[in-house]
């Protein structure tokens, strides 16, 4: 009978109430191209999955997706045989409607097909496969339910290239299983950047080999915001990260918070200051009142080994220096400090990335900008984008997850205002900012500071339902509220099927 058989007899308690029938439209974010025909397909004891060489890394993620909640040995073959129900994956030499990461998927009576030119394509396929089985396919023990899945054809490709996560771990320290769950709730949303906020004035948290004081310092116990919350990721660990993430078709790009943010680089190694003394170490919350000293040759010493370092163990292409805040540091120094850091990132094999600021920097015209404020206008922003400089939006106001829902919710911040879900939703990437085109937008970002959050219970809270949100923004060229809210409401319970716990929006009709 196998192991469906043996489930009926473990008792294994009946669904109470038949379960809502998934539609093929009900996916997060919106594919471009949906037609529901015909039969679907019912998973079962026999489905195999057929994952011809290279594509075995999604195959894996596949497998591991169904057979938790199935129970099926889903067995991944290089070729099904004849008639044997399959869920295919299949590379494709060139197909123009689907860019690099963009999937077709087909579901028949006989088996499932998901095609792409890439392995990133085929994983995003994936992720819309599993929306469209019963939500308990997200429960981590075998459940009793008819396996279907819709029948029609998916056609579907991202709007922006970049679409992006940010985690503070510098606030508060957050562990690398607890990286690797959020990784994989985000990539669900085909999120394909996680952006890591490594140092800041509270803490440093990635090990730099040249100057150990950092994490031994920095990363101690007790570096957190309220003197909780220390640590840090071992190059190791990091390596490990990247890897995790990479499996995922997630590409991590980490951050270094520089010429301002540095307080615990300089309880480390006071030299970086200008008069030589250490300052005291700090787990309040404020902001702006450090300073790397923009005159002394060892701040750039101490920069280039941090970016050499950290190039080095980051395969992907974004290596960030953040540049906000810099309140502390003269108009003049911050110029100063930016014409040489900006191109050091460049000799190191990475494009530039920073916060909006840097765009105040002739340097940055090859640079990318990550736009975090509230008005619809940047002067300096537009100036920068006119040379050249690529935009990443997080306007603050719209695009944070560290915001309060509304006034009653207990953690997170607000400055820059509530952020329900339909703040977080209606607003274009393409047309937000003036002067600065969708041409030269390369996609969205949603940061997550960590002031108030410290476990992997609050960056869920604050994250969930916001992030599927911003996900669709970058993945969607259609915005639809009643149509996200609808989807947004079906998806609940599989988050409370694997244990997530998100905020339960009043503005959203959760089944
Ligand atoms: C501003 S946004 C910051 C961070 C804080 C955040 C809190 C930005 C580039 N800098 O240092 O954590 O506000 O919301």
């Amino acid at each position: 009978a196998g192991l469906a058989g043996v489930l009926l007899l473990t008792g294994i308690p009946a669904p109470a109430q038949a379960q809502p029938a998934v539609s093929l439209g009900s996916v997060l974010p919106a594919p471009q191209q949906v037609r529901p025909h015909g039969p679907g397909f019912r998973l079962g004891a026999r489905t195999v999955i057929e994952a011809p060489g290279g594509t075995r890394v999604v195959a894996d993620r596949l497998a591991e997706a169904l057979r938790p909640a199935t129970g099926f040995r889903l067995p991944i073959v290089g070729r099904a045989g004849r008639g044997a129900p399959a869920i295919s994956l299949e590379l494709v030499r060139h197909d123009p409607r689907l860019g690099d990461e963009g999937y077709r998927l087909s579901v028949r009576p006989g088996g499932v097909a998901i095609r792409a030119t890439t392995n990133a394509g085929l994983f995003a396929g994936v992720q819309t496969l599993r929306q469209l089985l019963p939500a308990r396919i997200d429960a981590t023990t075998p459940q009793r339910a008819a396996w279907t899945v819709p029948g029609g054809d998916i056609v579907d490709r991202p709007r922006f290239a970049y679409r992006g996560a940010m985690l503070d771990l510098a606030r508060h320290f957050h562990t690398p299983d607890e990286i690797k769950r959020y990784i994989d709730e985000i990539s669900r949303f085909k999120i394909n950047y996680l952006h890591l906020h490594l140092s800041d004035d509270q803490g440093w948290r990635i090990q730099i080999d040249s100057w150990p004081r950092l994490t031994a310092v920095g990363g101690a116990p007790g570096t957190g915001v309220d003197g909780a919350g220390g640590g840090f990721l071992t190059t190791s660990d990091y390596r490990d990260l990247v890897a995790y993430a990479a499996g995922r078709f997630v590409t991590v790009v980490p951050e270094i918070d520089m010429p301002g943010h540095v307080n615990a680089a300089q309880v480390a190694y006071p030299e970086l200051t200008c008069d030589g003394q250490a300052p005291p170490p700090r787990t309040d919350t404020e902001v702006g009142y450090s300073s790397l000293c923009i005159g002394k040759e060892v701040t750039y010493r101490f920069v280039e080994d941090v970016i050499r370092e950290l190039a080095a163990i980051t395969p992907g292409p974004y290596l960030h220096i953040g540049g906000d805040e810099a309140h502390a540091t003269t108009d003049a120094d911050y110029l100063a400090f930016q014409a040489r850091v900006l191109p050091l990132v460049s000799r190191y094999g990475k494009v530039a990335y920073g916060w909006n600021e840097i765009a105040a920097s002739p340097a940055a015209a090859g640079a990318i900008a990550q736009y975090w404020g509230r008005a619809r206008a940047d002067a300096t922003l537009a100036a920068a984008v006119a040379d050249g400089t690529k935009v990443i939006m997080s306007p603050a106001n719209v695009a944070y997850l560290d915001q309060k829902y509304d006034p009653s919710t207990p953690l997170g911040l607000s400055w820059a205002g509530y952020i329900e879900v339909r703040t977080a939703y209606d607003w274009d990437p393409g047309t937000h900012l003036e002067g600065v085109p969708e041409e030269a937008v390369l996609g969205v970002e949603a940061p997550l500071w960590s002031e108030t959050l410290r476990t992997l219970d609050d960056i869920e809270f604050m994250a969930f339902p916001r992030l599927p949100a911003i996900a669709e923004l970058g993945w969607s060229t259609t915005r639809d509220w009643e149509s996200f809210r609808t989807r947004l409401g079906a998806y609940g319970p599989r988050w409370t099927a694997r244990g997530v716990g998100f905020h339960p929006s009043p503005q959203i009709p959760w089944s």
